[in-house]
């Protein structure tokens, strides 16, 4: 079996997982004994907005578990990790709701945006509040006996609210009306990254899975954040990047960054190489939901050579990284199972 056979099987056995907890939570409402209707949007809410993502997230619990465990591993304790996974997918979900409702987004995983659904609406707000209360949900049925399990309730409400700042910087510095390219800053584009990716996307998974080893070393949890938050700004610089270079039938979506008035990497970076024309040319077209001004800026972009940038900066992302891997104290995890 090839190493790529061995990783569709596990996403398979994890994505069979899914089924089993959105009829949980689906059945849960059901014994409060709610109109079918309602059971029914709770449904489509779940299966619209949960699976159908690339499912990195939640895979790298079950990895990061069996990693830790040196494979062994139950299959109970597998089983709980892809709950944990599925709890990540869960968080994810009820970002991506709200997400693009604010980001004023068309589709999302290759299908519209749960907002644009008919119907749905304005209702999307609520709905991703719904999502969110899933993942407390299998907290509670799956883990409440574990002597971890109030550190699993705690981290996903530590990172919600990181989630949730990075968020609102990411739309405080784009303001509808207001474009003032002057807002923007590498500096600034880092924050926004770190809190509105970063610690969701790469270090919750891996500080889950922690947990259910029975990790407590706060130093352990510290150096997993040190490589894992700089590859969540990769991961990141690299959405942004896409938003604005990939195919929409490749990337499941179509990018709004530019009319969005977005802090993103691709602007940050022109700014740092344009002439003064070029500027001007860019201060006078971002963030205007006009394709005309679109592609005035996507051609700054083009006489910058944005996208040879960026595979520079991905070629010297990899070389770093590597580096801070390279560095780890490997004692720190070590004292932690001697
Ligand atoms: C995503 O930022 C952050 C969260 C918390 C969903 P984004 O708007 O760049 O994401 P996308 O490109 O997927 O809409
Ligand atoms: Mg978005
Ligand atoms: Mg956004
Ligand atoms: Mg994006």
């Amino acid at each position: 079996m090839t190493s790529s056979d061995a990783k569709e099987i596990a996403k398979k056995e994890f994505e069979d997982v899914f089924k089993t907890l959105a009829e949980e939570f689906v059945n849960s409402i059901k014994t409060r004994h709610f109109p079918h209707e309602s059971i029914e949007w709770i449904r489509k809410n779940i299966y619209h907005n949960v699976p159908g993502g690339k499912m990195n997230r939640g895979l790298s619990v079950i990895d990061t578990l069996k990693i830790l465990k040196e494979g062994k591993v139950t299959e109970e304790e597998i089983f709980k990790a892809r709950v944990l996974g599925w709890c990540v997918e869960w968080l994810q979900a009820f970002f991506l709701v709200a997400d693009d409702i604010m980001d004023s987004s068309i589709t999302r995983r290759g299908n519209p945006c749960w907002y644009k659904m008919e119907g749905v609406g304005a209702i999307a707000i609520n709905d991703s509040f719904i999502l969110e209360s899933g993942i407390y949900f299998f907290l509670k049925k799956y883990f409440r006996q574990d002597h971890y399990y109030i550190d699993l309730v705690d981290l996903f409400h530590e990172i919600t609210l990181e989630t949730e700042l990075g968020q609102l910087l990411d739309l405080i510095t784009a303001p509808e009306d207001k474009v003032d390219l002057n807002r923007f800053s590498m500096e600034k584009y880092k924050t926004i990254v770190l809190y509105k990716t970063a610690f969701y996307s790469f270090y919750l998974p891996v500080a889950l899975a922690m947990h259910m080893a029975g990790i407590k070393d706060v130093a352990a949890f510290q150096q997993a954040k040190d490589i894992l938050l700089p590859l969540g700004e990769y991961f990141q610089i690299q959405d942004d990047y896409l938003d604005c270079f990939g195919l929409p039938e490749v990337i499941g979506k179509i990018g709004t960054d530019i009319e969005d008035n977005k802090c993103s990497w691709c602007v940050n970076k022109a700014m740092t190489l344009a002439t003064s024309e070029q500027r001007k040319i860019l201060d006078e077209n971002y963030g205007k939901k006009n394709s005309e001004n679109v592609a005035a800026v996507k051609e700054i972009y083009r006489q910058l050579n944005i996208e040879g940038k960026y595979k520079e900066y991905e070629e010297e992302s990899f070389v770093r990284i590597n580096g801070l891997i390279d560095k780890l104290d490997e004692s720190i995890l070590k004292k932690e199972f001697i």
